[in-house]
């Protein structure tokens, strides 16, 4: 199986993230997570692990806001270069103020001003490498579409694994949040509408918001997240059952919340009622959004899948026969991610 990934992910270290309660902790999401990922696809013997092809940024412009880029692009030089009020140490950037929701006439043009505007919340900080690092992550999911894309019309089915770090799917059309920065998932996607439908699974613990965010009104997209529910769980505002698309995108988005503490069985039924809506919008391809933080034992997680529940979630997946392209979300429990990745994968070798 063909495995895109790049070094050029190291760039990307944030110290740290604001945790609930205020609380600065070391960030959760760092690049050790690629490391033993790699490790137990080296081990395996089974996986090609080749670099990205770079598109250039025509498709992230599709798919994100062009304000948005640019400050991503910007945003850690300009903070830099920013007289400070007090005398602190800065690393990287994080807003401390956000727009109220009916507040957001204005894009203010100061740094920390577009700061609170672009970020959702206070766990995806900006730092020197971050534009860069996300760029390449972008660029794995697209290499593994182009992929998936050949020979899709002779009924050759092929699969692909983009190691995405950073992750993706809390991207929305212009913010960053959770650890994510471009949402990979969503522009591999757009990338491949030019061939056919396409049907995003979203798997991640977390409601896939920044997906749903970016598809929301596309009939030609249909976006599926699985996830725990978020009256309890980050990211708290989207991810409820009854946000199913707006305008022609009606009916093409569906949100399957699971309580904590849910265990295989409960995951696997609401699995088979995703399957079912995929199955019947008759995609051309399938992105699934790969988070490994499902497992019972993630620092981040409070259901509990176990590993043959995550082989068994990839054989299901695989068993609808669709050209797939697995991008990787999250998953924080380091030591077993590399297990669980090759348990999720098993069913798409050969295919
Ligand atoms: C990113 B991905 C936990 C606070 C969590 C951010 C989580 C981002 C998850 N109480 N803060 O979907 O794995
Ligand atoms: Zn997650």
């Amino acid at each position: 199986m063909n495995v895109y990934y790049s070094e050029t992910h190291l760039r990307h270290h944030p110290p740290f993230e604001i945790f609930d309660g205020g609380e600065k902790v070391a960030n959760f999401e760092v690049p050790q997570r690629m490391e033993r990922i790699l490790e137990a696809l080296r081990a395996d013997g089974r996986f090609d692990i080749l670099p990205p092809e770079d598109f250039g940024l025509d498709p992230l412009l599709a798919v994100h806001d062009e304000g948005y880029l640019a400050f991503l692009r910007t945003a850690y030089d300009e903070w830099m270069s920013t007289p400070l009020d007090a005398d602190y140490e800065r690393s990287a950037l994080l807003p401390a103020t956000f727009p109220p929701a009916k507040g957001r006439s204005h894009i203010p043009k100061s740094i920390l001003g577009r700061a609170g505007y672009y970020m959702m919340d206070l766990s995806a900080p900006i730092t020197a490498g971050t534009y860069h690092a996300a760029l390449a992550s972008v660029n794995c999911a697209l290499s593994g579409a182009k992929f998936i894309a050949q020979d899709s019309s002779f009924n050759i089915h092929h699969s692909a694994f983009a190691l995405c770090r950073p992750p993706g799917h809390h991207a929305g059309r212009a913010n960053c949040g959770g650890y994510c920065y471009l949402n990979n998932a969503a522009v591999a996607t757009h990338w491949l509408t030019q061939f056919g439908k396409v049907a995003i699974l979203d798997i991640d613990y977390h409601a896939g918001n920044g997906t749903q965010d970016i598809f929301y009104n596309r009939a030609d997209v249909l976006t599926i997240s699985i996830h725990a529910d978020p009256n309890y769980e980050y990211p708290y505002y989207n991810g409820y059952p009854d946000e199913t698309g707006a305008g022609e995108g009606l009916g093409y988005h569906r949100n399957f919340p699971l309580p904590f503490g849910a265990d295989d069985q409960a995951y696997l039924a609401s699995l088979e009622q995703a399957l079912h809506l995929i199955i019947g919008y008759t995609p051309n391809f399938l992105v699934v959004s790969a988070g490994m933080d499902i497992y019972g034992n993630d620092p981040l997680g409070k259901i509990r899948v176990s590993t043959n529940g995550i082989r068994h979630i990839g054989q299901r997946i695989a068993e609808l026969n669709l050209p797939t392209l697995v991008v990787m979300e999250g998953g924080y429990n380091n030591a077993a991610l590399g297990a669980n990745i090759l348990a999720f994968l098993e069913a798409f070798h050969e295919k």
